[in-house]
């Protein structure tokens, strides 16, 4: 088990970057994600009911070739759930969501090379799919759906997303309150990161997400991604997730999630300014070229 020891403040007491002085990356089993430019993280839901893509890629032969597809339009890493977290969404039973992941996992492994995340709060699955091949967990919850997700992730050693959500997907658009939303999300990850770290995970493991959409009104999400200024400063990687979200649909008069690609790529160019370096999307092809003409404006 590695704890990463505490550093001491950078300059002008700002936290020092948990990886100062070495290139950023993901290390995975993947092999070794460079973040130095953005990454377009493709999603792919194994679920008859996402909000954007339910039931397209539950057949698992289907889900492999539109990983392909993705790796082939750009994609540099692919998220693979199997429970929607959709506004009001119901929880599925573990061994539902084992019976939905593990066959399309075996598929898509079998079938693509960049490193492959799973979308779950249950260590239990996080462990299965761990040894059918994933490479990095991502966690709505942040750890605090399963107390021994952490202790998990840090056995075998794979990194893990902590994103930021209020309430639960069951209740979370019920009516978001905060003081002061950048401020609050920050602190809250700043401190899932911390009990991570005592955990036993690398803080080179960490990656950190708003959780655009989950327990926040459209002003928040907006104000979220204005200021990810605030979440980068904590020194770990931030992945977003705005892809076809209805906060995209409401600025947009009511849009359907088919109808929020430009919304979409507006977001993500926003993000990468802002120094998100994981976009979390639906539409791998457009997005990936949005990341690259933002990188060349940025100049990195
Ligand atoms: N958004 C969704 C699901 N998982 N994980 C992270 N880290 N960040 C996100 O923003 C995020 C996420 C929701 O999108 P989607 O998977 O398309 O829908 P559903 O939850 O209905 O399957």
């Amino acid at each position: 088990m590695v704890v990463s020891p505490p550093r001491p403040p950078g300059p002008e007491g700002r936290p020092r970057s948990p990886r100062a002085g070495r290139p950023p990356a993901l290390h995975t089993r993947a092999g070794l994600l460079a973040l130095d430019r953005a990454v377009v993280v493709g999603v792919l839901n194994a679920t008859p009911d996402s909000f954007s893509d339910g039931g397209v890629h539950e057949d698992p032969s289907r889900a492999a070739a539109a990983a392909v597809e993705m790796v082939a339009a750009g994609a540099g890493m692919l998220d693979l759930g199997a429970e929607s977290t959709r506004p009001g969404a119901i929880p599925v039973p573990r061994e539902e969501e084992l019976r939905r992941l593990l066959p399309v996992l075996r598929a898509v492994r079998a079938a693509v090379r960049v490193p492959l995340s799973v979308d779950t709060t249950r260590a239990a699955v996080a462990a299965a799919a761990i040894a059918e091949g994933a490479d990095v967990v991502n966690d709505i919850s942040a750890g605090r759906a399963d107390a021994a997700m952490f202790s998990s992730c840090a056995a075998a050693g794979v990194p893990i997303v902590l994103m930021h959500m209020q309430g639960t997907p069951a209740t979370m658009q019920a009516e978001p309150r905060y003081e002061d939303v950048v401020g609050e999300v920050t602190s809250f990850l700043s401190q899932r990161a911390e009990a991570a770290r005592a955990a036993g995970i690398a803080a080179e493991a960490i990656v950190l997400d708003p959780g655009i959409g989950f327990g926040k009104t459209v002003a928040q999400n907006c104000r979220l991604l204005g200021r990810l200024d605030a979440l980068v400063a904590l020194g770990y990687p931030v992945l977003v997730g705005v892809s076809r979200k209805s906060f995209l649909g409401r600025l947009l008069g009511g849009r359907d999630a088919g109808g929020r690609l430009f919304g979409t790529a507006a977001a993500v160019a926003l993000a990468v300014a802002g120094g998100a370096k994981l976009v979390r999307v639906h539409d791998v092809a457009a997005i990936h070229d949005v990341v690259v003409v933002s990188e060349a404006v940025l100049g990195t």
